[in-house]
């Protein structure tokens, strides 16, 4: 296959004390970024959400096979829908025995239970999937690298955009999740990778009152 082009690379630039501003203000930023479960119906426009999605494509991705689809659904027959099989399976994770006690443990100081009326209410849900595999022109396969890795880093900046916007998001994956490839009738090498409600919180939104890890506690320096 043909070699990309070079072209010159000419990144914005600041000077050292813009640096520090501009890092500080954007950690202030996403700092205040919670994923939230009570939300408000009121309408967002389609255009915040194309540029969420077009942000979240900017991510970079194994041999730059760009292995990600995002559908975006404010329909409210289909969310409705969605909403009906997440709550069969979450109920049968929750209360039917399929997650294990250590699981339930670990989500109990999150009060998270199986019912996701916020499915309906929210103005948009984006379920991402990943694309375990390309298809050529001519029909053919085509191998994809990193492929969780990869959707998984234009998630952070698909979440992380909807924040800077002023949206809520949750990273919700209700599991099993293969009933998202039938209700939006998705191609076979689609498969869903997580799905994320969108909207304005609700006006007495909730959540839980966690803290973050130091920065001591994540990482190390090596000098
Ligand atoms: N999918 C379930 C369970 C759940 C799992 C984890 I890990 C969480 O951080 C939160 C919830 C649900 O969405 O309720």
């Amino acid at each position: 296959m043909a070699k990309y082009a070079s072209i010159e690379y000419r990144p914005p630039t600041f000077s050292k004390s813009e640096m520090l501003q501009r890092a500080k203000t954007h950690y202030q930023l996403m700092s205040q970024r919670r994923s939230v479960r009570h939300f408000s119906a009121d309408a967002v426009p389609r255009e915040l959400i194309e540029l969420a999605i077009a942000t979240a494509s900017t991510s970079p991705s194994g041999a730059h096979r760009q292995p990600w689809r995002f559908v975006a659904i404010s329909n409210p027959v289909i969310k409705q829908r969605i909403r009906i099989a997440a709550e069969a399976e979450e109920r049968e994770s929750y209360e039917g025995g399929r997650m294990p006690s250590d699981w339930l443990d670990a989500l109990s100081r999150l009060g998270t239970d199986w019912e996701k009326s916020y499915l309906e209410v929210v103005p948009w849900i984006v379920v991402v999937f990943e694309e375990t595999y390309g298809i050529d022109p001519d029909g053919g396969q085509r191998k994809n690298y990193y492929v969780k890795e990869s959707v998984g880093m234009a998630c952070g900046l698909f979440i992380a955009a909807l924040h800077n916007m002023g949206l809520a998001a949750l990273t919700h994956t209700p599991s099993p999740m293969g009933f998202l490839s039938d209700i939006l009738d998705r191609p076979r090498n689609e498969k869903p990778f997580v799905l994320i409600p969108i909207g304005y919180p609700a006006e007495n939104c909730q959540v839980p009152d966690l803290t973050r890890k130091s920065l001591q506690q994540i990482s190390e320096f090596v000098c």
